[in-house]
């Protein structure tokens, strides 16, 4: 069979490649299966920065801020982020570049050189260049957007994806973006099924695993459909999962298998292994674990059975099988993902991955450093962040050892909790392995708030590991976030004071604000949490008042509130661009070059964090 993987376009790192295609494609080929895969998001991001596509939006911009504001005048709503957008242009070429287009080829060329990378303001203006011509490019083609948290990922405006999941006709919207003469439509029609459909595939696999994915994804569906209606097209990954488990968004399977052949709900290499053999023999759906699809009555029908991987089944992920060229860094970096599921599973904020459900694996440490090895050798990549939900402390030392022994000279960075097994010993093999940074989930810096949430961890243990890992030459970052059901203003000071205090063995740091996320202990139990939900989907989450502590709305005024009372001690422990406290390939390159030292500021990121913050709550300057 002939089966093409997809990453729709959405939400997309400009440095390295999201994983989920390449474990798919993998399974399938040692199936025997011929695979493509192709990662739409960066191919999306490439066009939108080619000369013919920025020039349009220049000439809406007439090159001025007035020129925005002509444009403006049509399109009412948007006239603060199209005046920003104007001023940021204006800032972006000052004194560095005639025009956008040469921005853009100087960005590119930024991006690759091995030496001009680690400037930070150099990074940060390449980024940021990219980003902004990205938007202009956008401009003709509104309410289409950008947006970017100040990393290395540009998403693409979640709203079109969010209205499809309560809008009364969605497949009518889907059609609408699929159909030639739109932004995605043109895109799909031009850039994608010409390659994708020339290997004439089977089956066209679509990853979902995004909220901003949503729409791009079943818009490709329905321009495959409309030029190729035999092909089986099939939808799988993380938010897919979501529809299946939570009845709120469960109508959207509808809209799924309207516009496509099947979802794979919950982890897909033996479903997709299955679904190609029956598609290549008896046809028998029911018999595939994990696949919705209709039945001859077109009822909604499965799955029947359900099926978690034995993670040591499967090869090493097909990241050859991308095209690495694509990614703007100086060097090939890598996600893995050592383990499936978490093995806590206890905090009440959570809402743990649905694809990968409850039961923890971790793949034998042979394989796993086997499998780096391979990669090295393959891609010649060097970087590697191992990705999951949380790994353990002996999994880590394990795999330390394998790691010194099969693949020398690699550097990495991985998710983990403040677990008393992290001795000083197992930290220091840990970076003789490679570890340059750990990121923790860190949550509160009080007690009582962490004893609430059931984090499982204690504060003095915290301290310690903190220091252990700045002696052993690990970078530290903590996520953090504020307004957990019955916190106070005061409790969350403590967590920014403690992060503070902690400087310079903490290097990062994130601090967002809770949400109440269905599938989370706060969400099943609210009463025990003084939490009444109200029932409505807002972005991230539902809505909710509290019984006591901060509301949602308090919440985020503190957390910008202490940012701001904060600026200057935070702020380069803030930098989105190589915070390590969020996974960004950034981040493990800076730490690979400067190891625990502080990393070089970059004046225009500083510049803006400053400007930004100084307003005050709202901090929207990186969305337009
Ligand atoms: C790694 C990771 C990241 C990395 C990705 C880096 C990279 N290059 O890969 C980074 C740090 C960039 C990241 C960012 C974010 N992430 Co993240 N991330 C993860 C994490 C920890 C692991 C993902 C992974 O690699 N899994 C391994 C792969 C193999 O699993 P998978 O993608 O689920 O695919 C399997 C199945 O789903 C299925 N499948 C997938 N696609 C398809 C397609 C078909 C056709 C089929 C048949 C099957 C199938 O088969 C696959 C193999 O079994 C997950 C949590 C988790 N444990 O999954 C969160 C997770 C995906 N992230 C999440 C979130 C919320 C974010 C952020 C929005 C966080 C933030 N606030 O900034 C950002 C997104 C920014 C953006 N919009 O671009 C959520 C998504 C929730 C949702 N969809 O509603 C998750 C689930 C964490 C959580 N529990 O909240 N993330
Ligand atoms: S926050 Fe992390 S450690 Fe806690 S339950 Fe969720 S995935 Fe597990």
């Amino acid at each position: 069979m002939r089966a093409a993987l997809v990453l729709p376009p959405g939400a997309t790192s400009i440095s390295q490649p999201y994983t989920s295609i390449s474990y798919l494609a993998a399974a399938a080929k040692s199936a025997g299966h011929a695979v493509v895969q192709r990662d739409l998001g960066i191919e999306l991001i490439h066009r939108t920065l080619a000369p013919e596509r920025v020039r349009p939006g220049l000439e809406i911009c007439g090159g001025s801020s007035a020129g925005i504001g002509r444009w403006e005048l049509e399109r009412p709503g948007a006239s603060r982020m199209r005046r920003l957008l104007a001023d940021r242009i204006e800032g972006l070429l000052k004194s560095r570049c005639p025009d956008l287009v040469t921005a853009v080829a100087r960005a590119r060329a930024i991006l690759a050189d091995p030496a001009v990378y680690y400037e930070a303001s150099e990074l940060h203006w390449a980024v940021r260049a990219l980003y902004w011509t990205a938007c202009v490019s956008l401009m003709e083609h509104y309410p289409w957007s950008w947006n970017t948290t100040g990393s290395d990922r540009f998403s693409l405006s979640a709203e079109p994806s969010l209205e499809l999941l309560t809008a009364p006709r969605p497949e009518e919207r889907i059609a609408h973006h699929a159909a030639p003469g739109t932004f995605l439509g043109d895109f799909y029609e031009e850039t994608v099924l010409p390659g994708l459909l020339a290997v004439a595939p089977d089956y066209v696999g679509i990853s979902l695993s995004f909220t901003e994915q949503l729409l791009p994804g079943l818009a490709l569906a329905k321009a495959i459909k409309r030029r190729s209606p035999g092909t089986h097209v099939g939808f799988g990954g993380e938010l897919v999962a979501r529809f299946d488990n939570d009845d709120f968004p469960r109508r959207m399977l509808d809209t799924l298998l309207a516009v496509g052949d099947s979802v794979v709900v919950g982890e897909g290499e033996t479903a997709l292994v299955a679904l190609l053999e029956q598609l290549d023999g008896r046809r028998d759906l029911r018999a595939v674990p994990n696949l919705i699809t209709r039945d001859a009555d077109g009822a909604i029908v499965g799955p029947q059975v359900r099926c978690g991987e034995d993670v040591n089944r499967w090869p090493v992920p097909d990241y050859a099988g991308l095209d690495l060229d694509l990614y703007l860094a100086p060097v090939k970096s890598l996600a893995l993902s050592p383990s499936r599921g978490c093995y806590w599973k206890k905090c009440a904020f959570c809402a743990m991955s649905r694809s990968a459900g409850a039961t923890y694996r971790e793949r034998s440490v042979e394989r796993f450093a086997d499998d780096v090895a391979e990669l090295v050798r393959v891609c010649g990549a060097r970087h590697f962040m191992f990705m999951g939900d949380a790994i353990t402390p002996p999994w880590l030392a394990r795999a330390s050892a394998a790691l010194i022994a099969r693949a020398p000279g690699i550097v990495w960075d991985t998710e983990v909790r403040f677990e008393r097994a992290f001795t000083a010993g197992i930290l220091r093999s840990m970076h003789q392995a490679g570890c340059r940074v750990l990121r923790f989930g860190f949550e509160s810096g009080s007690q009582r708030v962490l004893d609430a949430m059931r984090k499982g961890t204690r504060l003095d243990v915290v301290e310690r590991i903190i220091a252990a890992c700045h002696d052993a030459g690990i970078r530290v970052g903590l996520q953090g976030f504020v307004g957990f059901p019955g916190e106070t203003k005061r409790e969350a000071e403590a967590t920014f004071r403690f992060i503070l205090s902690h400087r310079p063995q903490v290097s990062s740091a994130t601090m967002t604000v809770f949400r109440l996320f269905q599938g989370s202990a706060v969400f099943a139990d609210p009463e025990t949490f003084g939490v009444v939900p109200l029932g409505r989907f807002v972005t991230g989450g539902f809505e909710y008042k509290v019984k006591r502590g901060m509301s949602h709305a308090r919440a985020n005024a503190v957390q910008q509130e202490l940012i701001h009372r904060y600026t200057e001690e935070w702020i380069d422990l803030f930098n989105p661009l190589y915070n390590n406290a969020c996974g960004s390939p950034p981040t493990l390159l800076y730490a690979a070059r400067y190891g625990t030292a502080v990393f070089p500021r970059s004046r225009i990121y500083e510049q803006q964090a400053r400007a930004s913050w100084s307003r005050g709550p709202g901090v929207e300057d990186e969305r337009v």
